[in-house]
């Protein structure tokens, strides 16, 4: 590595690593990680696997493929050597925001997997120009501006293919750049990125604002653009087409270049359909099978023995309906194959539950998925049976063999190795390095539960950490936190089931205990971070709320010795990695039955956080594994919440109402304090809403949730009890490798 950086920093600046500035040498790394990754060998199978996704998440990829390649630790030595860090270095990569949340950095972490167990399977998505947009804070509020992250020199690599995808009105010719993707350990995978050559950064203006009509310039500037217009809507399906008919064009080339069959397609093929997004790769694909002479029945075939679906939410807004009148805009070559599909389930079943395009001549895109795929799965296990006995009940019906769950996972090269180094290297002294490729090796941890050394030492690499947040939140925000406290960490989007406002009702509830004189025996932290989809005006009212709460609590020097409420400016996978290792109460606060699985679950508890969640998702999982001693679970259970839909039989005014406890937290919203520093439009609304709605339920659990809380403060103060549950919770992680969840995808519906 020494050789290789001072030669590159020779050919690229004429410099040695002595006389390189922080940026030459950041430019130097990645170009000799190119190199190397160039000359890996590839994956290769007998089936290969296309992942499209809308999202992919990936982060900044420096250390990332150093520790895939095996150079981590030469690189941070040779750096060291000379006088730099590997960490500052680090800093200079824009990370690129190709995704939001949980879904896209699923998608990544999958890569990762896929290629780490030598799997030959490739990502296809889209080349935003300026992925999500970035996250400021101006008068307590939210403000979104463009985030562009590709420079001259970066991991993308141009490539000399390209497809014509047709629209009605025009035909756009596509460029496709890859990122490499190595395993650890393994064989190298690629990431196809779909881009126009075209597109014109310059259209942007005041913050995110751009002409949503003019297609040529705007179709890859922005991931998810405001959809709140039918300009915006119209503009996601010009981008899910633009991605899934280069997906398809990609994959009939790469198969006819192989010799392969076309008739036997699936045999050589499979595609992961990550949510509805591409769904269109199915009506396309059917489409250019029978451009190249296949009879309509055959192309259906082979196709629906090709594709494969991932349900991530029961959310019925995220389960894409589109106006066929859109899609006549759009793609009218699609429809004809899209009615064509959806007179063959009339035809065989009927209930119109199940139909493709419904009364009011909307496309379910997923029932096409699975109509016209071969396996359909959820994302954890109690997600898995909402699905099969509530949300997509028809459908399981009709099809049960096609259903399965596959419960997430996160890769530990990133969500330990990297972003918690000491504590990797810790557990690589106690237990071995075995942990690093067989998770479950992790167990071996449990051997020291009652050590006192090993739970010393866990604690002291809790407080480092949490020391180096300080730091990190002092550098970039300028702002104060105290080591000694106990953080209390929720990252995620910003959304209603989530219930960031939840916790918000716990601060107001410890501000007013505090004015009250019943002090805390140690300082709070809480630490959020959260973006709000531009568009969602109740979630900008919740982010205005907690930045209300910071202020007030900031300026109070009764209260905040006591507690500290800190926002954390655009959340995104690289703050994620310096807040997860310095965690002690991971939120996980959903209402039961709404979050798919969660996945920041899954990476708090591998750096010995203890989970304060309900019974949703992946929390379920994590419950069963570490046991009752080792997380905080409250809350209504996700069988009542769903009857409690049923019957329409939740009324929040009702609590409002009859518990003084819970008004006195709800009016404390739009409260002279308050409203002297907020604005009392979001906050009223926000008020509003909470009484008057409540669509999930925050009312119903927050009892329960300061309650448990509360209990939890407690017990952490008995540190060594509080060292034995991070202990068990590192110990458990294991299950939750996405090395283990691609195991199963590639034995149970890849078979690559
Ligand atoms: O997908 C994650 C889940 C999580 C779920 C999330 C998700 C998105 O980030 C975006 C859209 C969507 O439909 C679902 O909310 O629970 O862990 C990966 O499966």
């Amino acid at each position: 590595m020494e050789q290789a950086l001072e030669m590159m920093l020779q050919q690229k600046f004429g410099k040695s690593i002595q006389d390189a500035s922080k940026e030459e040498i950041y430019t130097a790394l990645l170009y000799v990680t190119k190199e190397k990754m160039q000359g890996m060998k590839r994956n290769e199978g007998n089936r290969k696997l296309y992942y499209i996704s809308a999202e992919f998440l990936i982060g900044k990829l420096l250390s990332n493929n150093l520790i895939n390649l095996g150079l981590f630790e030469e690189t941070r030595e040779v750096l060291e050597k000379h006088g730099h860090s590997l960490t500052e270095i680090e800093e200079i990569e824009l990370e690129p925001s190709l995704g939001n949340g949980g879904l896209g950095r699923l998608a990544a972490c999958f890569l990762d997997s896929i290629a780490t167990l030598g799997l030959e399977g490739d990502g296809v998505g889209l080349n935003y120009h300026d992925g999500l947009f970035l996250q400021k804070f101006h008068d307590n509020k939210q403000q979104e501006e463009k985030n562009p992250w590709i420079t001259a020199d970066s991991w993308l690599n141009k490539t000399d293919v390209s497809f014509e995808v047709p629209f009605k009105d025009f035909t756009l010719t596509s460029t496709m750049y890859d990122i490499d993707v190595p395993g650890y350990n393994s064989g190298c995978n690629k990431l196809h990125l779909f881009d126009i050559d075209t597109i014109d950064e310059s259209i942007i203006h005041d913050g995110i604002q751009f002409d949503k009509e003019d297609i040529r310039k705007n179709l890859t500037l922005f991931l998810y653009p405001d959809d709140s217009d039918e300009k915006g809507q119209l503009l996601r399906i010009y981008q899910q087409y633009f991605m899934v008919s280069n997906a398809a064009q990609l994959i009939l080339k790469e198969a006819e270049a192989k010799g392969i069959n076309l008739y036997h397609l699936h045999e050589h093929v499979c595609i992961q359909i990550n949510d509805t997004h591409p769904t269109m790769v199915i009506p396309e694909l059917i489409r250019l099978l029978t451009a190249r002479g296949f009879n309509i029945d055959t192309a259906i075939d082979v196709v629906r023995k090709t594709c494969a679906y991932t349900n991530h939410t029961i959310l019925a807004e995220a389960l894409e309906k589109w106006p066929i009148y859109y899609l006549e805009k759009v793609v009218p070559h699609l429809l004809p194959i899209i009615r064509e599909l959806d007179a063959r389930v009339r035809r065989d079943f009927h209930d119109e539950r199940v139909y493709i395009i419904d009364k009011q001549d909307r496309v379910h895109m997923a029932h096409i998925d699975i109509h016209y795929g071969y396996a359909v799965n959820g994302v954890a296990a109690l997600h898995t049976e909402i699905l099969k006995e509530s949300e997509l009940k028809p459908f399981y019906d009709i099809y049960p063999a096609k259903f399965n769950n596959k419960t997430n996972g996160i890769t530990f090269r990133r969500w330990l190795v990297h972003c918690n180094h000491s504590l990797a290297e810790y557990l690589k002294e106690l237990i071995g390095p075995g942990y690093m490729e067989n998770a479950d090796e992790l167990e071996k941890l449990l051997a020291y539960k009652d050590d006192e050394a090993v739970l010393g030492k866990l604690k002291e690499i809790k407080k480092n950490a949490k020391v180096e947040l300080k730091n990190y939140l002092k550098m970039t925000q300028n702002v104060d936190i105290d080591e000694n406290g106990v953080f209390d960490i929720q990252i995620k989007r910003l959304h209603e089931y989530k219930r960031q406002q939840m916790n918000a009702l716990y601060a107001i509830y410890k501000y007013k205990e505090i004015k009250k004189g019943n002090l805390p025996k140690r300082p709070i932290t809480m630490i959020f971070g959260a973006k709000a989809a531009p568009a969602y005006t109740i979630a900008k009212d919740i982010i205005h709320l907690l930045l209300c709460l910071q202020q007030l609590i900031d300026n109070d020097p009764q209260v905040s010795p006591y507690l500290k409420l800190v926002m954390v400016e655009n959340y995104n996978v690289t703050k994620a990695e310096k807040l997860i290792p310095a965690c002690d109460i991971s939120e996980q606060i959903s209402l039961a039955s709404k979050e798919a699985s969660g996945t920041g679950n899954m990476k708090f508890m591998l750096n010995g956080a203890v989970t304060l969640g309900t019974e949703d998702g992946a929390n379920v999982e994590i419950h069963q594994l570490v046991g009752d001693e080792n997380i905080y679970i409250f809350g209504e259970k996700s069988e009542n919440v769903i009857k409690l839909y049923e019957t329409n039989g939740y009324c929040s005014a009702d609590i409002y109402d009859n518990d003084p406890m819970v008004e006195e937290l709800v009016d404390f919203i739009i409260s002279k304090d308050l409203i002297r520093i907020g604005d009392p439009v979001n906050l009223g609304r926000l008020y509003k809403e909470l009484v008057s709605k409540d669509w999930f339920m925050t009312l119903l659990d927050v009892k329960d949730y300061i309650k448990t809380k509360e209990q939890m403060l407690e017990d952490y103060e008995d540190e060594t009890a509080w060292a034995k549950k991070m202990l068990v919770n590192i110990a458990k992680a294991g299950f939750f490798s996405s090395d283990r969840t691609i195991a199963e995808y590639n034995r149970d519906i890849w078979h690559l």
